[in-house]
């Protein structure tokens, strides 16, 4: 149930969830400070200018704080507040555009390095490696799995530092689509190149039209979408195998008494995987039986969870907000971190017990950690040596608490097993989707996605996803929303228990759970296909925008939600955030995206607090496309 963070029993806090609060108020976990403490312990509010996007510190005549509306309050050099507010939203969106792409070129190295026979790895996926060099233009006829795939990995590694002549994977959108951003002139030429023009155009003294900055923040965010994310996704499928259904368990519970217990945390699959093959070999489950322990327990922590629990089933821990949480059991014998979402916090929070805290990625160290550089050219020697680590300390494990949370959940809803599922007769195909849709047994789809918070005093997601398939709303979640809907019970068959009479009646046929776990962050691009198809199978109107869709992310965090949430808007998905928006401090700029790119994209943004407010404007939102489609008289 949603709780206000606050001083509970003891001083320990009540936190969004039972299983937070159980954990963190056992004697062994006193002394360990979290998010939740740390927003406890700020009394104030965040900075009012930097959180309506209106504090310039892009020079040295600053920083500038700015209201808009006020003569004398403008920057130094006379930026306005429009000016500021875009260029302040367009480097978030460089910054989440920038995890993504550096995620998806070091995914391309990996699979090319694979395709060279360099790494352990191996091509799973041939059928969907074929499928795919198909879609970029090259003919998979006669040509062996590893001359095809290091065909297909050196057209996607070129793409990040491609000048011109368009990504590859955009191709794959609706014509409709394709014509909009040529129009608009948004289509990407590279992926690198569109952060870099980003960075500069927002340097001090460059370009000071807010309307003409946001459209290259859409240009990056479609570079991250339809170029870095989608590469990531589709090669970690095809290296790793493409999701299927999948019935595992999520939340702190999963940890073991009698196993040598490895969260692994980020975002880059490539770690994780290794680990994954090392935890079952031989020798390092005899050295983990010698420590006294029965084997070792691989368990992730927000989005390498969520790429581990895809494709091989294995458990998660916890979310974003649980990443100090799962510590503070005492039971962690180590957290193996790569890029992304990992708080400076589990350093302290890991230092209070025996916990290993291992950096692995040359990008990404954290006082305190051992840094074990992990080299997928050795991969299964460099997991091995991350694994004695913590085999090492199961010894040491002193004082500790497992709760007994922990919770099924149905995932793996790739774009082939929702079009597998949903097919019906027409296995391959979303027909039968839009058919339901069209009769209105499901009245429309919703992604609910991105972070969880404890800024936010509501568990939002939940609440929302409840609300959604009460009114017959297919819902796609990924990264932390998903972990925190498999807590709450949604991600299992069972869960239609709480679905409307359409979408029940649509989905217990099938077996589904009417939420849908889609993956990590960057496997938003699923849901970019997933619309794709469903315009192209026909009968929901030509592009994106026609779509009874809408998303959301009710408690982002990470720049890359912002990305995420200007490549659906540039895509033709209105995308709701809560419970702030970035450039509230100009009304100029806030009015350009919640209208004017309805206008540009047939799609735009909006801002949201509670479940209630959130599902009032989904709902509105899916029935006026329904309207529009001639679905509802
Ligand atoms: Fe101030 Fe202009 Fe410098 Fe920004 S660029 S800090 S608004 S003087
Ligand atoms: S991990 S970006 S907190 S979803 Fe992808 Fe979770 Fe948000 Fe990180």
């Amino acid at each position: 149930t949603s709780k206000r963070f606050e001083k509970g029993n003891g001083g320990c806090p009540s936190i969004q969830c039972e299983t937070n609060q159980d954990v963190l108020c056992q004697s062994c976990a006193s002394g360990v400070v979290t998010a939740a403490h740390r927003v406890a312990q700020r009394a104030a509010e965040p900075c009012l200018f930097g959180k309506g996007g209106t504090c310039c510190r892009n020079c040295n005549m600053g920083p500038c704080q700015i209201i808009e509306g006020v003569d004398q309050m403008i920057g130094v050099c006379g930026a306005d507040a429009a000016t500021v507010a875009a260029r302040n939203f367009a480097r978030i969106v460089a910054g989440g555009s920038s995890a993504h792409m550096d995620h998806g070129r070091g995914m391309a190295l990996a699979f090319l390095a694979t395709a060279r026979g360099e790494t352990p790895y191996e091509i799973k996926d041939a059928a969907k490696l074929r499928a795919t060099a198909q879609r970029l233009g090259i003919d998979p006829a006669d040509k062996a799995t590893t001359d095809l795939a290091i065909e297909v990995g050196t057209l996607l590694v070129n793409q990040f530092g491609q000048q011109e002549g368009g990504l590859a994977l955009m191709k794959r959108a609706p014509k409709a689509r394709q014509e909009v951003w040529a129009k608009l002139g948004v289509a990407p030429r590279g992926i690198d190149r569109e952060v870099v023009e980003l960075m500069h155009r927002t340097h001090m003294g460059v370009d000071q039209d807010a309307a003409n900055l946001l459209f290259q923040a859409a240009r990056c965010a479609l570079a991250d979408g339809w170029g870095a994310s989608m590469i990531a996704t589709e090669l970690s499928d095809v290296m790793f195998g493409t999701p299927v259904p999948i019935r595992t368990k999520v939340n702190i519970g999963v940890l073991k008494e009698d196993e040598v217990n490895v969260t692994v945390h980020g975002h880059e699959p490539v770690v994780a995987e290794a680990l994954a093959m090392a935890a079952n070999d031989p020798e390092i489950v005899a050295e983990a039986k010698k420590v006294g322990a029965k084997g070792v327990n691989l368990a992730g922590v927000c989005c390498t969870g969520n790429e581990i629990l895809m494709r091989r089933g294995l458990p998660i821990a916890g979310s974003f907000v649980q990443q100090e949480v799962v510590l503070a059991t005492g039971a962690v014998e180590a957290m193996v971190v790569d890029v992304q979402c990992i708080m400076q916090g589990v350093s302290p929070a890991a230092g209070q017990f025996h916990t290993r805290l291992v950096t692995t990625s040359e990008k990404a160290k954290i006082p305190g950690a051992r840094h074990i550089a992990f080299d997928e050219h050795r991969a299964l020697d460099s997991a091995k040596e991350i694994l004695r680590q913590a085999i090492a300390a199961y010894p040491e494990r002193g004082k500790h608490y497992i709760p007994v949370h922990q919770m099924d959940v149905v995932a793996g809803f790739s774009h082939e097993t929702i079009t597998y599922m949903l097919g019906g007769r027409f296995r391959g195909s979303y027909k039968p989707l839009n058919d339901n849709i069209a009769n209105g047994r499901i009245r429309g789809v919703a992604a609910i996605v991105g972070c969880d918070n404890y800024r936010v005093l509501e568990e939002v997601h939940i609440e929302l996803a409840k609300e959604l398939i009460a009114n017959d709303v297919l819902v796609l979640v990924t990264g932390c929303a998903a972990t925190g809907m498999g807590r709450a019970g949604l991600l299992t068959p069972e869960a239609l228990s709480m679905a409307g009479d359409g979408l029940k009646e649509v989905l217990e046929a099938v077996g589904c759970p009417p939420v849908l776990h889609m993956g990590s962050c960057v496997d938003n691009s699923r849901i970019l296909i997933a619309a794709t198809e469903m315009v192209l199978t026909g009968g929901l109107g030509n592009d994106i925008s026609d779509l009874p869709a809408v998303g959301c992310a009710p408690q982002w965090m990470s720049e890359k939600a912002v990305a995420i949430g200007q490549y659906f808007v540039s895509s033709g998905a209105s995308v709701i955030f809560g419970p702030s928006f970035p450039t509230t401090g100009s009304k100029v700029v806030t009015d350009y995206c919640f209208r004017e790119m309805e206008n540009l994209y047939g799609a735009h943004w909006d801002v949201a607090q509670t479940s209630n407010e959130f599902a009032n404007k989904m709902l509105d939102h899916i029935n006026a496309k329904r309207k529009a489609l001639g679905l509802d008289k």
